[in-house]
């Protein structure tokens, strides 16, 4: 009997001891289950730099479950408090998240809100307004002084004047044949204005303004000067510069290498000026920074024999663009006429129909003469396209009109400044846009 005592006894024991050690289990389950319940609230987490903190309490955690001594529990419990302080940051991705979705639906106006946000917009499309801006804040800039010269006159015509009377057009008369816009012009621009006034008697202000830059507009977009010169059109493309010494030549080649060479063309450039040594090592510092290769001869050489050399090098190294610089002036003995004359049929033996763009470089400072100037290059040469420098020098800018209307030529470029960006393209609506700008749009 005392046997079968004993066996109740330590069955009993066993129970208890079976009874511990299942209760204790359920509980570092229970406990596991509330830490993952704990981990699922932290979204985002596994994207976090793993915090060499949590490692350690879950270290310690495990441990728990092996019995942990009560000061080890206070150790945990005391650093509880810093997870929700971890939480803040991952909490916020939430957020943050849920906004994207509600963008892409835009369903409110507060929605469309958020779409303004700064982190939101396109980070590309504020640049490109912000680079259109310069640009036409730059053009404005640069016809400042023209603006300040006959624009100025006219605009002080009408000031406080809603229509024009006889003798304000007398005096609009005047302004424009005093402009270096050229006779020519100037009558052209005024007979426009004269024959829209006599449609409504006498015109407003606004509407002559409007008038004188339509009429402008068109002037300058006649005979093609819209069109930018299309450098596909022939392999190498060979484009020969002429004018006058200090028209801007050689800086706008070196302008125009750059602006080539970034749109990654290969551009061979020839130093065709060989009358000053100077003009070479002008050119070869251009040289240096577009990383165009410049083909150059002695002081005093053959010009043409030079430009020949240049158009054979980009052959048969695959340039796609030959850029040759000439002298403005030679000895008294050489006429520059003969001698360009000469330079254009030895380009036209190194590549039959080059050179496919004969630019002419006008110094717009100079005016009236400079359409002057120009009538002896066109009768000596087929220029094709006329470059216009320093327009940002001069009050006499207007004489793009005159020389869009008299010599019947387009303007390709124009210069603005001696940096590479002062070259533009010439684009007659925003070019009038510019000259015409409103005092307020100056200080914009
Ligand atoms: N302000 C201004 N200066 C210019 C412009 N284009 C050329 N120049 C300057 O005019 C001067 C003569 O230019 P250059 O290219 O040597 O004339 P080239 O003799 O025809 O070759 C240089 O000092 C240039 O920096 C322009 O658009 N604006
Ligand atoms: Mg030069």
């Amino acid at each position: 009997m005392d046997y079968t005592q004993i066996a109740i006894v330590v069955a009993i024991a066993g129970l208890i001891v079976l009874l511990v050690l299942i209760m204790s289990a359920a509980r570092r389950k229970a406990r596991e289950r509330i830490q993952g319940a704990e981990q699922l609230e932290k979204p985002g987490k596994q994207e976090l730099p793993p915090a060499a903190d949590d490692d350690e309490d879950e270290g310690e955690d495990e441990d728990d479950g092996g019995g942990a001594a009560p000061a080890e529990r206070e150790k945990v419990v005391a650093k509880k408090p810093e997870k929700p302080a971890e939480k803040k940051q991952p909490e916020k991705q939430p957020e943050k998240d849920a906004r994207e979705p509600k963008i892409v639906a835009g369903k409110s106006t507060a929605d469309r809100l958020d779409i303004e946000h700064p982190d939101v917009k396109p980070s590309h499309v504020p640049d490109k307004l912000a680079a259109a801006h310069e640009r036409s804040a730059a053009l404005r800039a640069g016809l400042a002084k023209t603006r300040g010269g006959f624009i100025a006159k006219i605009k002080r015509l009408f000031e406080g004047k809603k229509k024009l009377d006889a003798g304000l057009v007398g005096e609009l008369e005047e302004v424009l044949f005093t402009a270096d816009i050229g006779v020519k012009t100037s009558q052209r621009l005024f007979e426009r204005v004269k024959a829209d006034l006599s449609k409504d008697e006498l015109g407003d202000a606004d509407a002559v303004w409007r008038v004188i830059k339509q009429e402008s507009i068109a002037l300058l977009a006649a005979d093609g000067s819209a069109a930018t010169i299309d450098y596909a059109r022939a392999t190498p493309f060979v484009l020969l510069t002429i004018g006058v010494n200090g028209a801007g030549k050689t800086t706008t080649i070196g302008k125009l290498a750059a602006k080539l060479s970034q749109q990654g063309k290969k551009v061979v450039l020839a130093a065709g000026d060989t009358f000053r040594a100077a003009a070479t090592e002008q050119l070869e510092i251009w040289g240096q920074r577009t990383g165009a290769p410049v083909v150059k001869g002695k002081e005093g050489s053959d010009p043409s024999a030079v430009i020949f050399d240049a158009i054979k090098k980009a052959q048969t190294e695959g340039a796609d663009v030959v850029i040759a610089d000439t002298a403005g002036r030679l000895h008294t003995k050489t006429d520059l006429m003969e001698e360009l004359q000469k330079i254009r049929r030895v380009i036209d033996k190194a590549m039959p129909g080059a050179p496919h763009e004969t630019l002419l470089v006008l110094d717009a400072t100079n005016g009236q003469n400079a359409i002057q100037q120009a009538d002896k290059f066109k009768a000596a040469m087929q220029v094709t396209g006329i470059v216009l420098t320093k327009l940002d020098g001069t009050a006499k800018g207007g004489v793009v009109l005159g020389i869009s209307d008299e010599l019947k030529l387009p303007v390709r470029y124009i210069g603005i400044g001696e940096k590479v960006e002062d070259l533009r393209d010439f684009d007659p609506a925003e070019f009038v846009e510019a000259l015409y700008a409103r005092e307020e749009e100056d200080a914009a």
